[in-house]
């Protein structure tokens, strides 16, 4: 089964903008939601954004339904999971936490 990959994002934002870099380098499609993440959060930002209670921020990656918010961590996440093609992050982990 395909995996199915939806990024809650903003055009300006630097921390989607991470997010959409990463998912490129990998190769993977994506359905891309545009937030109007000040005034109007939609109501699956607010679902699925547990581990950011207060201020339920862009951007969100949902990959198969599951979230992961927090850019770097999302960034991580992408790494890890695709894995067979353009490694994001240096595998040694001093070199990784620089
Ligand atoms: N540390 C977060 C920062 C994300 C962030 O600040 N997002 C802003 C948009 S660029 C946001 O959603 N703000 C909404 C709010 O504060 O209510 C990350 O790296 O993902």
């Amino acid at each position: 089964m395909a995996d199915e990959v939806v990024l809650l994002d903003y055009w300006a934002s630097p921390y989607g903008m991470r997010v959409r870099i990463a998912l490129a380098e990998k190769g993977i499609q994506y359905d891309s939601r545009e937030e109007d993440y000040l005034t109007n959060k939609s109501s699956l930002l607010l679902q699925m954004n547990p581990s950011n209670p207060v201020h339920k921020k862009i951007p969100v990656l949902i990959h198969n339904g599951k979230q992961v918010s927090e850019s770097l961590v999302a960034l991580e996440y992408i790494d890890e999971i695709w894995n067979d093609k353009a490694p994001l992050l240096p595998s040694d982990p001093y070199l990784r936490a620089l």
